[in-house]
């Protein structure tokens, strides 16, 4: 009488954890975007920072239910033959081989939720492609191993942006991801950005704003960005290059239009001796290194 009492009671224990844990999948799938940056025990995606990103976002949680749903549906199929067809409940199998009906079904349902799943997935290909109305273009090179910028629509703004090294990093800064001159670009602008590498190939990767492009020498790829929120986003190379790959982030300070004027001004005065002679004779030295 006791064991009984004891194994219903451990039952009544694995019931409740299979409840919180199925709670916890749902939880997980209805509300998939607690991160606006990464942290501990967060779920999902980062919290999207443009268009682009909310429109991967939702195709990602709608994946995420097709793949869920395929998934108990051929859990219940396998529990289905364990039970019916096992060597107790079924002495004596059946002889078939085929039945035209089930083979013409389990061929025709993937193509119709494949078909399903590409459409969306190509809508989406084409809008991350480019932008036909760009009020500004940003042109990013990758180099070995550091990023560098210019703006061609405000004059001779370019420079490199490298990695605070770990025993420079200040309070607040964060470790490998803090750059010496971040990108500044203003919100609620359709932003042109045009993307090749010096050397081998990059990937500039921003997962808030779900751009994530090669950097390619001798080619010139193109994407777009409209940023909805003022900020700090970062990102990294994503693209194995060398030895310091892993050692050239990338950060983008979203700031108001009117702020944004105010930068270019300064930047022009900044970055006034950044012409390529000079920029070329950086690189030189930096290879010497
Ligand atoms: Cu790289």
């Amino acid at each position: 009488m006791r064991k009984i009492v004891a194994s219903d009671a451990s039952l009544a224990v694995s019931a409740r954890l299979a409840l919180a844990l199925a709670a916890l999948l749902v939880a997980a799938m209805l509300f998939p975007a607690f991160a606006a940056e990464p942290g501990p025990w967060k779920l999902g995606l980062q919290d999207a920072a443009t268009p682009m990103m909310e429109r991967i976002n939702s195709f990602h949680n709608m994946l995420l239910w097709v793949c869920f749903l395929i998934s108990i549906f051929v859990l219940a199929l396998l529990g289905y033959v364990v039970v019916r067809f096992n060597e107790k409940a079924n002495p004596v199998p059946s002889k078939t081989t085929h039945n035209t009906l089930v083979e013409v079904l389990w061929t025709a349902i993937p193509i119709v939720i494949l078909v399903a799943i590409a459409v969306p997935s190509f809508k989406l290909l084409y809008y991350t492609d480019k932008t036909k109305d760009a009020e500004m273009t940003l042109k990013i090179v990758g180099h070995q191993w550091y990023w560098s910028y210019e703006y061609p629509d405000f004059g001779e703004i370019k420079f490199d942006s490298n990695m605070i090294a770990e025993k420079d990093i200040k309070p607040g800064q964060r470790r490998l991801l803090e750059v010496d001159n971040r990108v500044v670009l203003p919100v609620g602008t359709n932003i042109r950005i045009l993307m090749t590498a010096a050397d081998v190939i990059h990937a500039w990767r921003i997962p808030a704003f779900g751009v994530m492009k090669d950097a390619v020498p001798g080619k010139l790829g193109e994407t777009w960005v409209r940023i909805d929120k003022e900020g700090v986003y970062y990102g990294q190379c994503s693209e194995l290059c060398g030895i310091n790959h892993a050692y050239m982030p990338i950060a983008v300070e979203a700031v108001s239009k009117q702020k944004f004027a105010a930068w270019v001004e300064e930047a022009k005065k900044k970055f006034a001796s950044n012409d390529p002679a000079s920029a070329a004779s950086q690189v030189a030295e930096q290879k010497r290194d």
